[in-house]
Parts: structure tokens; sequence; C-alpha cells
């Protein structure tokens, strides 16, 4: 919270921690400097009325009458706690949207669409229960339907991916375009244009042409990186009137370690050496660079933005002791910097270098060039936070994990968790949000391009656990009201959390442009089927019918209203209040 009032002057700080303990659980304060602010500890004056809350824990805000109290006396600053209250206005400009991806929604395998690698990945029953997104939500079909209920949702920007293999079946654009491929994507833009809703197109999320694959996928450097300028060359052209903000990858932290690393992901691949993720993550860079170079050569009329979507959940020092401090440092980078810094620092981080030598490839310098501010924006997906801790001895071996040195798990264990089982830790999204901002600067600024949870009511668990619950048929096309009665207080209480954290970062100087809620639809979630829901908008997988739930109707009021009521004292997390 930054303001001037009255000749006065107020920013956030963070409690000395040198204070005792019960203050700091209070978290972030103001400090209130008179006309000229001082460089003095802030601290040192602390007035009686704003001891009493400190003590008694209460996250106040300042009132007007207890700031100008302040700057009236005699000393000319103090500290008061600065817990969020009230309502919480968005910039004017800022972006609200919701998001999805092409397989955990789409549907339609077999209409027109080369297989890709989670087809082959999940049909093969690496996803929970058999799941497979041949069938998903059937948004291909009922993507009108969609859009309408999105319309009903004040939805003002709508984030979704393209199905390379539905465009090019063979991930191969010497060969024409699928007719019908091109036929869905144009219909979705002019719907979405006309309900007003502004597209961001991700080009790839996670989908890989099977056919590609087969020619080395992600790890056939001059394979991959012609063939995927090549698809985005195709969709720039088609789609490029009507789309205005593409975003390349959408976090290749997880193709390079879930896909080749770990094998949680498709294309499932592990290894011994640990070196494959590097060698996939250094090319995912590449093509994205590629990608951005190919719209700012060739359709700079377009006049639109070309970034790139990268996934970290925050990681907090869990002591002050260097070593640990070391520790979150290196978890950041391994994580956000390992894609991050190429783009906006210029080559890879030093920690990732030392750790892995030539395990980690080299850019050339004409490819750090191409690298370098290749992002128009900085798009941030970050679902949770965590806590850094320095092992007691090093790790041995090499292996991603083990080239970061960290205790990656190390967690609070007052914190509450999602279905996912992913800490919930709303400050950790501001840390993040101001330490993209102030590491990387990022041109263009930061869009939120994922938040969300899998928090569903014990009653979600029931009805998924009817025969073929979570087996998604095709719609049967028969038109259904859309019922509007599903309730889900922990996803509301989670987005008010995190919104009012992404507040609180702008308020300090972030630069943050926009928000999209993950997801708009329970859908296919990957290694997990359908089981663990993110939707604002429930699915009935057995009739396709969309229920909205609180949470949508929650969301729909912070985008009309441009914001929200801060969270009420009941409403916040365990953890740092700020
Ligand atoms: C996003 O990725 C996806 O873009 C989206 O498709 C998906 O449906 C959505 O989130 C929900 O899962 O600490 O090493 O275990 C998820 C991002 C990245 C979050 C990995 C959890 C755990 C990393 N995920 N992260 S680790």
């Amino acid at each position: 919270m930054f303001c001037t009032f009255w000749g006065g002057h107020a920013e956030l700080m963070e409690l000395p921690r040198t204070l005792p303990s019960r203050w700091q659980r209070i978290g972030p304060v103001l400090t209130v400097t008179g006309r000229e602010p001082r460089k003095s500890a802030p601290n040192t004056a602390i007035p009686l009325a704003f001891l009493a809350a400190v003590a008694t824990k209460a996250p106040l805000a300042p009132s007007r009458g207890a700031l100008r109290r302040a700057l009236r006396g005699r000393r000319r600053s103090c500290v008061v706690p600065a817990a969020r209250t009230g309502f919480l206005a968005f910039p004017e400009s800022f972006v609200f949207g919701v998001a999805t991806s092409a397989y955990q929604i789409e549907g339609a395998a077999a209409e027109g669409r080369g297989p890709s690698i989670w087809d082959t990945f999940s049909t093969a029953g690496h996803a929970k229960d058999g799941a497979t997104g041949e069938v998903a939500c059937d948004h291909y079909h009922l993507f009108k339907e969609d859009i309408r209920l999105m319309s009903s949702l004040k939805v003002k920007a709508y984030r979704f991916s393209i199905s390379w293999s539905r465009l090019l079946p063979n991930g191969d654009a010497a060969e024409p375009p699928s007719e019908e491929g091109l036929r869905f994507y144009s219909e979705l833009l002019d719907a979405l244009l006309q309900a007003g809703i502004e597209p961001w197109v991700t080009l790839y999320h996670w989908d890989l042409p099977e056919a590609l694959h087969a020619k080395g996928g992600w790890l056939s450097k001059e394979m991959i990186v012609k063939a995927f300028g090549d698809y985005a060359r195709i969709c720039f052209h088609h789609f490029g009137d009507r789309v205005k903000y593409w975003i390349t990858l959408n976090e290749p932290w997880c193709s390079a370690v879930l896909g080749y690393n770990t094998g949680d992901h498709a294309p499932g691949y592990t290894e011994e050496t640990d070196t494959a993720c590097y060698v996939a993550g250094h090319h995912l860079l590449l093509a994205h660079a590629e990608a951005a170079q190919i719209y700012r050569e060739e359709f700079a009329q377009q006049g639109g933005e070309v970034g790139i979507s990268l996934n970290a959940d925050w990681r907090q020092a869990d002591s002050e002791r260097e070593e640990d401090l070391e520790a979150a440092r290196r978890a950041m980078e391994f994580s956000l910097g390992w894609f991050a810094e190429p783009i906006y620092l210029g080559d890879y981080p030093k920690c990732m270098r030392e750790s892995c030598g030539d395990r980690l490839p080299s850019f050339s310098a004409s490819e750090k060039k191409k690298l370098f501010q290749s992002s128009d924006f900085f798009g941030l997906n970050s679902y949770s936070g965590n806590m850094a801790k320095a092992p007691p001895r090093p790790f041995e071996g090499t292996g991603y994990w083990e080239d970061i040195g960290v205790e990656w798990w190390h967690t609070d264990h007052q914190w509450a968790r999602t279905d996912m089982d992913w800490p919930v830790v709303p400050w950790s999204l501001r840390e993040i949000l101001l330490y993209v901002q102030d590491r990387y600067k990022p041109m263009g600024g930061i869009i939120v391009t994922e938040n969300g949870c899998a928090c569903e009511p014990d009653i979600s668990a029931e009805l998924d656990e009817r025969p073929g619950a979570l087996l998604p048929r095709p719609w049967d096309g028969v038109r259904r009201a859309t019922s509007s009665d599903f309730e889900d207080p922990e996803r509301v209480r989670f987005f008010r959390a995190h919104l009012s954290a992404v507040h609180a970062a702008i308020e300090r100087k972030a630069q943050v442009k926009g928000y999209f809620a993950w997801s708009f639809l329970d859908n296919f979630e990957w290694a997990e089927g359908y089981g663990k829901r993110f939707g604002i908008v429930r699915v009935d997988f057995q009739t396709q019918e969309r229920t909205i739930k609180s949470s949508g109707h929650f969301l729909a009021r912070v985008f009309e209203a441009n914001g929200l009521e801060a969270p009420a004292k009941e409403e916040q997390y365990p953890g740092r209040t700020f």
C-alpha cells in the first residue's frame, strides 16, 4: 500500500526481524513518515494506539485519523499494521479473464486431429483411472454455449490454446493446414470477439504432435525449432487479424521436467543422467525465440504482443541463515530463472551452470541475442508456495533435484492444502510478483496467466463416485438450461486471498497487468485425470452439463466491479498476512 496523503507519505515495509515474534505475525506494516521522508529506522517511534493493535494481533488498517495523529506527533514516523481491508480496486486497464487448454477441454480427438503425445501417453494408461482427453469437456462441440457462459460471467479475456495437431495433423507445415481445424479456431475467435471477449492464445500447451515426437520431439534441435516456428507462422497468418495476445509456450519447466525427467507427463521420458530435461528445456527456449522473432519480423503490422508463460511457486527461505537464503535463491533460479534468465538477463543462471556443467547446453552468441527480451510480457503461472532449506549435507549424484541441492519439499505444516495437496500460501503470490518485477523488470509488465485451485466441497467426491462419473461422454446435442447452485466456498476463499495478494503486489509497484483464473471448466487434469477439479464451472462429464459454482459468481462480481472486498479476518489463511 503506497499512498500520499495530506503531505504525508506512507509505504509498506516488512517488520524488522528483531521485533518480538508476536509482532512479526502481523506481517507487513505501514511506515508513516512526515513531509520529508526520513531514512532513520521507522520503528523507533511506535504510537501507543498501534502498540495495542500489534499486541492484540489485530490486522488493522490505519484509519485516516490515526495516520493524521501519527503525523502530528513530535516524531515524524511510526509503524502501523497494514492488513488489507475495504474495497481493493484494480487499475482500470487491468485484464481479468479465465484460462483453459486444448487437450484438457476440447475432446473431439478423432475429428480431423492428428494424435499428440498426450493421446499416446494417456491411452497407454499413464493418467489416473485410465483417463484420456478423447472427449474431455467436448468443448469442440459446445464452444458456443461455453462462450455464452463466459459472457454471463462477465469474463473480459479468455486464454485458450491451439492444438498443434488439429491444425497440422502431422505437425508438418509443409502439408496444408487442416480446413476443419482452421474453421474451428476461426469460429471460436469470431464468437469470442462478438461477445466482446479478448482472446489470449497459447500456441503450445504440452500437446506435441506425435509425428514430431517420432522425429525426436523436444530433444531434436533443428527439427523442433523449425517446426514450431512454421506452426507459429501459420497461426499468426490465419488468426493474427483477430488475436493480439500470443503466448508461445505454457510452462516449459513442466514440459522439460515432468516430460523428460520424472516422466509424470507425456512423453513420459526418464533416464539415468538427468540431462534430457536440460536439453529439452534448451530447445523449448529456442523454439519460443524463433516464434517471437517470426512475429516481430513478419507480422509486426498486426500490432500484437508475443509472450511466454512460466510457472513457479515461491520459495521462502526457512530462516535468515545464509545457507537457507542461498537455498531459496537457488530454488527460484532453478525453477523460474532457468527459463526467465536467458530471456531477461541474457543467459542461464550462474548457479545452474556451476551445478550442471556441460549437462546444461550453451547458447551461441546469436542465440543469446535472439532470446534476449524476446517476450513482450511476462506470463506467470503460480499456484502455491513453499519453504526452502539447505540440506544438512550436500546431495550426491546428478539429477535435477540433486543439482538444485535444496530441501525442495520443506514446508510449513500449519498451511491449508488443496485437493492436489498443494499448500495454500496467498502471500507467496505477492512475493513472487515482487520478485519478478524486481529481478526481471519485464517490459510490458506481468500477466498472471494462471492461478487457481482444486478444492471441492465433500459432495463433489460423492458425486464423482457414481459409476462412470469421471468417464466423459460426448454431448448428446440436447440443449439444457445452465443451473447455478454449486457451492465451492474454499475456492471463493482462495480467489479472494490471491486476488488480494495481486493487489498488494501492484500497490508495491509490481507492474501486474492482468489475471487469468485457472480454470473456466473442470477438465482433464493431466496425470490426475478428471478427479481433480479446478473449474469455476462444474462439468458433469456424463451429460456435459455445466453448473456455475459460487466461485464463478464471485469472480463475475470481481470482473464487473474491477475489484473486490479484502478478505475478512476469519477468511484469511494461517501464515503471514499482507
Ligand atoms: C498448470 O500447471 C497447467 O498449465 C494446467 O494445464 C494445469 O491444469 C494446472 O496448472 C493445474 O495443475 O514443486 O516440483 O512438485 C501446473 C503447474 C507445476 C504446479 C509444478 C505444481 C509442482 C512443482 N504445476 N508444480 S514441484
